[in-house]
């Protein structure tokens, strides 16, 4: 199936491709700049024969999810496996990430992992990907594209689900503390505008919301999935109102920033405080800030994409249909759990 099917020197690639990964887990990709990956260095080596060629385009390094998503592609595509895999960060940058898949058809892979930025604007380069007979396969967030054949299937989280749950957890937490019918002042964190885990978990808690008058969405306002710049947010929201009950935090890095200002103004966290935060991800750092109390639920999005993945490329090369959608499996964690017994069980 792919163009590149010679090598020689793997090692070498393989070299580069741990320093690169060292440099992105250090965060030095993180934002904007260059490519994690020296471009003349890794196009020096190739695949051995027989390999199967896989080019991953990854949004970037925003936050601790996406370095656990990032390191199980790179446990699960190995060269003992055969695999071959090209991967690319995308530096939070769509127009990266296309080049990213343009590279990919031109070098003839056997297949192509998105993890798409946002939704939109993938029609031109998935038809140049289906029109050079490379199967594309979504990973994490979504693409809306007119042509659903473009790309083969989709593996990742229900958002909405997501965002449907955390309002429902909300609803009952209120009812539990007797105030289901006071007042209650929201702000959001939004993640990064037009990706799906932003629209999802926005939305699913919007319809949640719908059904609660009583809840008031002060303002949403975009943390781009960092902690930077929803420390930034946090403090703006901060200034501006001075009830603030509830921050949805659409992942945990953000709630992590929103932690950091609210400290700084001195105000108390946790159910029985003046704020709660409510969260996505169940990253590890933040579930020891449910621990705490400063988190008060965090709704899980599972990042082990990867093995599904391999096993979506297995099947295919077996000749095996494979479903269009795929969500996998995520639960919730709150401040009644135990959960220093649940860490133990694990691996992220
Ligand atoms: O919630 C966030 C990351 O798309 C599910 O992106 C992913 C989201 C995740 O930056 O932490």
């Amino acid at each position: 199936m792919a163009g590149i099917r010679k090598r020689t020197g793997k090692k070498s690639f393989t070299a580069i491709f741990i320093f690169c990964f060292v440099l992105l887990l250090a965060g030095c990709g993180s934002g904007t700049g260059g490519d994690v990956v020296p471009q003349e260095e890794m196009e020096s080596s190739e695949p051995d024969e027989g390999d199967i060629v896989i080019g991953i385009s990854q949004v970037g390094s925003e936050s601790d999810w996406r370095t656990t998503n990032t390191e199980a592609y790179l446990n699960t595509f190995t060269e003992e496996k055969g695999y071959y895999l090209i991967f690319e960060d995308g530096q939070q940058k769509q127009e990266n990430q296309v080049k990213a898949l343009r590279k990919f058809i031109l070098k003839g892979v056997d297949y192509i992992v998105l993890d798409p930025i946002v939704e939109t604007g993938w029609d031109a380069v998935l038809k140049e990907a289906k029109d050079a007979n490379i199967p594309v396969i979504i990973a994490d967030r979504n693409v809306l594209v007119e042509d659903e054949s473009l790309y083969i299937c989709r593996v990742g989280s229900d958002f909405m689900q997501e965002g449907r749950n955390a309002g429902e957890w909300l609803a009952k937490n209120l009812e539990l503390r007797g105030r289901e019918n006071t007042d209650i002042n929201i702000v959001t964190l939004q993640g990064t505008l037009g990706s799906t885990a932003q629209l999802g978990r926005t939305l699913g808690f919007a319809e949640v919301m719908e059904k609660h008058p009583n809840w008031n969405m002060l303002e949403y306002q975009s943390g781009d999935f960092t902690q930077a710049k929803a420390y930034e947010v946090m403090e703006y929201f901060l200034d501006t109102y001075d009830d603030i009950d509830v921050v949805i935090s659409e992942n945990d890095n953000m709630a992590f920033g929103a932690i950091e200002a609210i400290k700084e103004a001195r105000l108390r966290l946790g159910r029985n405080g003046d704020i709660m935060i409510i969260s996505f991800d169940a990253v590890r750092d933040a579930l020891l800030l449910v621990q705490k109390g400063e988190i008060a639920a965090d709704f899980e999005c599972n990042p082990i994409t990867a093995p599904l993945v391999e096993e979506i490329i297995q099947k295919l090369e077996r000749g095996e249909a494979v479903e269009k959608v795929q969500y996998v499996e995520e639960t919730y964690f709150d401040y009644k759990m135990d959960i220093e017994m649940l860490l133990e069980n694990r691996t992220y």
